[in-house]
């Protein structure tokens, strides 16, 4: 008999046991009672009280009345999906975690990204650090990553992690502000905590505003063990790398998406897996010997540190792929329960302290969010394997436990279940030895180099963004001591940057370095060296009014198509527009309703008459004067071109016919034929043209 763990869409079967669906079924009560009417209640007479007989009545009432759980108290919003994890490259060099070392296996998974500070209903694209954590429901039962979108944390001890969160919430007096860290309690923790200095930097960055969960990378953050057959440990460094590379959005986008779609990062994610656009990522390993434990001039237990892949690579061994979406939110993405201390042999902790802590919160959390101890028995959180133990009731206890025994040792159940036995977890035993203190490690003080590390490797509009949301962030400090205290640990970081950021902010720019910038960077850190390969679910517009070359339309929507972007035609109205040469073009969305902040690129085509008519439309020309200053990839033919000069957009170099393509990203052609496509789609690859950003163009 092949064993359930074994088929590689066992999590499938087993959650198909339990999928309800409504095809061909009457509505009963809980209690399987059919039901002859539930639009109207019992009552004495028609205009009589209701009846405390209607037991209909009062169920319905009664269930509707308890349809809440708590949020999460940190990353309540998210968004889930399942996939499998196929591993390319074994590891049973260094651990006997068996998803790691068969290379014929592969691994069912379940994802959930999340915004951390806002409650469930914020919108998706606030400034703030993406969960990216991964339930392996592996044949040795769960192993949970539960990671997120940047390598470093705020605080280096879990005993910080109530302090912290409170002042990044929304303030106690009126819960303002919602989802932001922009405000004087977080800012006042940050000048008072240094150690979170090199996270700010990753918040203050582009990491912090992704374009697409599948545009981003995931980090394990702290330094794991892996432990192999022989008993021997190395260190672990987790990371997620995305086939499409790390994009991000614009701050300025983000904050209309926020009003126009603030189910943005949701919405693309759900699209993306029901039209078969399946997001991957490889999963990486740091890996370093324990002989090597005090070779960095960091501590690996700190977790406000990185291993520069400079130093240490980061070795890709497995992929990720998202390929199908939940079934019903509430009962997955909602109810999905992971914790860091599911762990599988051959993966062990390390005594980072903040690591620690975690070890005893997500259990702990979850038995209030879930309502109690069964939560394992949940569909999405139950292991593919067998569960076995003397755990019982509580409530919401799902199984029918037999026999009189549920202790150990026994001998009315014959001993069963067994302890032990080939592949039973044993914890690394690591020689431990000290005094009971309450005292940071002197390995743990210094909290600037990685933070000028990071900023020493971004690119110019990449520390330009930070410059900038600095400024948006302290600016919204009313305290000035806050914004000097802030000001004045970035001159520990980098002198030019606390200028900068003093200048913005209203408060004296300091005269000289704190510290000296040791110069050094770390070009994988760096967005501008991320994959520009593929425009794999780019989301293309067409604008389109009665008259549009639909030939010009139909080519160059094809080759976009065929490239793998998503293109919908937008017109001032729903339906269908007139084509210049007879016949109709459908329209996807009315312009109203969407906005150029949805999209990657636009495209005007052709057509005199349908140029003029959009030409004399606010929206359209809003449309790609915004697209504009966003540093989208545009693209213009024959008359078309037109609408970008009546948008403003002067002043900057246009590709030619036939060129190769400006770093402009604007792509013009007087048809649709020769490598007009081909150009544009390589403007769209590019992501943005940040050289652009200089360029002044109302929108
Ligand atoms: Fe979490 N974290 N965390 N965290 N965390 C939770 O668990 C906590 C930390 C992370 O999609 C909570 O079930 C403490 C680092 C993700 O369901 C809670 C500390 C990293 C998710 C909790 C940290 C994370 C959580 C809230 C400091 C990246 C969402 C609800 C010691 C490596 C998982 C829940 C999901 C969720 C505690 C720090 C990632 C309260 C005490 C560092 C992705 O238990």
């Amino acid at each position: 008999m092949v064993n359930p763990a074994d088929r590689a869409d066992r999590k499938q079967e087993q959650l198909e046991r339990r999928r309800v669906r409504p095809d061909d079924t009457r509505l009963t009560t809980d209690q399987g009672i059919r039901v002859d009417d539930t639009d109207n209640s019992l009552s004495a007479g028609e205009r009589g009280p209701s009846l405390m007989d209607d037991f209909h009545l009062r169920e319905k009432i009664t269930h509707f009345d308890h349809e809440r759980i708590p949020e999460r108290v940190v990353h309540a919003r998210g968004a889930g999906a399942y996939g499998h994890f196929r591993l390319h490259d074994s590891l049973a060099e260094y651990t006997t975690a068996d998803f790691l070392c068969d290379t014929a296996r592969t691994t069912p998974v379940f994802v959930r990204f999340s915004t951390v500070a806002g409650s469930r209903g914020s919108a998706d694209t606030v400034r703030d650090v993406r969960g990216f954590a991964t339930k392996f429901y592996t044949r040795q039962g769960n192993f949970d990553l539960v990671g997120n979108n940047m390598p470093v944390f705020f605080i280096q001890d879990g005993i910080k992690f109530p302090d912290f969160v409170h002042a990044v919430k929304p303030e106690p007096p009126n819960e303002i502000p919602q989802a932001s860290s922009a405000h004087d309690t977080l800012w006042d923790f940050v000048q008072l905590q240094p150690e979170t200095m090199h996270m700010m930097m990753w918040l203050m960055s582009d990491r912090a505003l992704p374009r697409s969960y599948a545009m981003m990378q995931g980090f394990g953050v702290h330094t794991f063990r892996f432990v192999n057959a022989e008993g021997r440990a190395t260190f672990v460094k987790f990371h997620w790398k995305p086939r499409l590379g790390t994009h991000s959005l614009a701050w300025d986008e983000t904050q209309k998406i926020a009003g126009k779609d603030p189910d943005f990062n949701r919405r693309d994610l759900w699209d993306r897996i029901d039209a078969g656009d399946f997001p991957e990522y490889d999963l990486c390993v740091q890996l370093v010997p324990v002989e090597d434990e005090h070779r960095f001039d960091f501590d690996l237990l700190d977790p406000t540190k990185i291993i520069p892949e400079e130093e240490v690579p980061a070795r890709p061994v497995g992929t990720l792929t998202l390929d199908r979406n939940p079934t019903n939110f509430f009962a997955e993405t909602e109810q999905v329960a992971f914790h860091l201390g599911n762990v599988v042999p051959g993966i062990d902790f390390t005594n980072d302290p903040l690591l620690q802590a975690r070890l005893f919160s997500y259990l702990d959390t979850q038995l209030i969010r879930l309502g109690g101890p069964n939560f394992p028995q949940i569909p999405v959180n139950r292991p593919v394997v067998e569960v076995r133990n003397h755990h019982r009731d509580g409530y919401h206890q799902m199984d029918l436990h037999e026999g009189r025994a549920s202790y150990h040792k026994n001998s009315l159940s014959g001993g069963c279940p067994a302890v032990g036995g080939e592949g039973s977890f044993t914890h690394y035993q690591e020689r431990v030895d000290g005094h009971k203190i309450r005292k940071r490690s002197e390995s743990f003080a210094d909290h600037y180099s990685q933070a000028t590390l990071f900023w020493n490797s971004m690119a110019d509009w990449e520390k330009e963004h930070i410059v900038g949301a600095f400024r948006f962030e302290l600016g919204k400090c009313e305290h000035r001591h806050i914004r000097e205290g802030v000001v004045g640990h970035l001159n520990h970081v980098d002198h030019d940057l606390a200028v900068q950021v003093a200048a913005g902010v209203g408060v004296e720019a300091p005269a000289a370095p704190a510290t000296p910038n040791h110069g050094r960077g770390s070009p994988a850190l760096s967005q501008a060296n991320s994959a520009t390969d593929s425009v794999r679910g780019r989301k293309i517009a067409i604008l389109a009014a009665d008259g549009v070359d639909s030939a010009a339309v139909a080519a160059v929507g094809d080759a976009l198509m065929e490239a793998g972007a998503v293109c919908e035609i937008l017109a001032a109205h729903a339906g269908f527009v007139q084509a210049a040469n007879g016949g109709q073009v459908e329209v996807t969305r009315a312009m109203p309703t969407v906005a150029s902040v949805l999209y990657d690129a636009v495209l005007v085509p052709g057509g005199e008459q349908s140029v003029r008519a959009l030409a004399g439309d606010g929206d359209a020309v809003h449309f790609v004067a915004e697209a504009f200053v966003h540093c989208k990839a545009i693209g213009a033919l024959d008359a078309g071109i037109g609408l970008l000069e009546r948008a403003g957009i002067t002043g900057v170099e246009f590709a030619s016919n036939g060129g190769t393509v400006s770093d402009t990203g604007v792509v013009t052609g007087e048809g649709p034929g020769g490598d007009f496509s081909a150009r544009l789609i390589d403007a769209v690859k590019a992501h943005r043209h940040w050289t652009r950003r200089k360029a002044h163009v109302p929108a």
